[in-house]
């Protein structure tokens, strides 16, 4: 069977392990050759005091243009961090070129967390972010995110079964066809994930706590759950695998005194998706 191709629409940033220099590593682990489509280049990522950023929508076009002269195709297509309100009009029309029969798309809507929104995010982008839920057949947003998509206040964690379902299944009306609202906080002890998958009874995937919260662990769980998927696993089994992985990486960190800005130390444990 030839190899399967991924297209990683995210940023590239150099310290800190999110975005492509996460999920690069992590699907090609998994035997998925990694193609990085950048929206923006940054020096280290947003959370750190002081970042370089390098918006680059104004090259993204000419860019993806060589993949279409090309003829080129990809098995999947997984976007990120978008930086721009053009880029997700730019985004939108690469999923219109390449989502051919078969190819399945992944957003993740970063925009924030703790019910904030990263400093990047304008009202507008946020708006323009709803757009991309259309064009998804898997979406995976923290609780911030799902509850900017949807317009709801934001309560740490303080949300029942069925509100959740109602709001998955809602969105899920829109285009994804399954849905992990990942990281909530469940209790002082526990992280629920809870899986969405349309016309399935809803199921939670509970973890450990450890530590505190790190940056560039969506990223890692995205970047699982798209080669676990994309190598012809299940949804659940893929966000349960996603969520052993990062929670892996995390006692790691945690155990050798790795900063939380520095992201989850993916590279010791890589080995461990060979095998899948
Ligand atoms: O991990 C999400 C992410 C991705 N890319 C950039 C970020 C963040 C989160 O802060 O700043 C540039």
């Amino acid at each position: 069977m030839p190899q399967k191709k991924i297209a990683l629409i995210n940023d590239i940033t150099g310290f800190g392990r999110c975005s492509v220099a996460v999920m690069a590593p992590v699907v090609s682990a998994m035997k998925i050759q990694a193609v990085a489509v950048p929206t923006a280049i940054l020096s280290t990522h947003t959370q750190f005091p002081k970042y370089f950023f390098d918006d680059y929508t104004s090259k993204m076009r000419d860019y993806i243009q060589t993949y279409k002269d090309l003829d080129m195709s990809f098995d999947a297509i997984a976007t990120g961090f978008l930086g721009s309100e053009e880029q997700v009009d730019i985004v939108v029309d690469f999923i219109k070129t390449f989502k051919k029969q078969g190819v399945f798309t992944l957003v993740d809507p970063v925009m924030g967390d703790y019910g904030r929104l990263y400093t990047t995010y304008t009202p507008q982008l946020c708006e323009k972010m709803r757009a991309l839920v259309h064009y998804a057949d898997i979406l995976t947003p923290n609780l911030t995110e799902l509850c900017t998509l949807m317009g709801v206040d934001y309560r740490d964690g303080k949300f029942s079964a069925e509100e959740l379902e109602g709001l998955c299944r809602q969105l899920s009306e829109q285009g994804p066809e399954h849905i992990v609202v990942t990281g909530i906080h469940y209790s002082d002890k526990q992280i629920m994930n809870y899986v969405y998958s349309r016309g399935s009874t809803p199921r939670t995937v509970m973890v450990d706590r450890i530590g505190c919260d790190r940056s560039g662990t969506g990223d890692v769980i995205s970047a699982v759950i798209a080669g676990m998927y994309l190598n012809g696993h299940g949804f659940y089994e893929s966000v349960v695998r996603a969520t052993e992985f990062a929670s892996k990486c995390i006692e790691y960190c945690e155990q050798n005194n790795v900063p939380e800005h520095w992201g989850l130390s993916v590279e010791m444990y890589l080995r461990d998706l060979m095998e899948d």
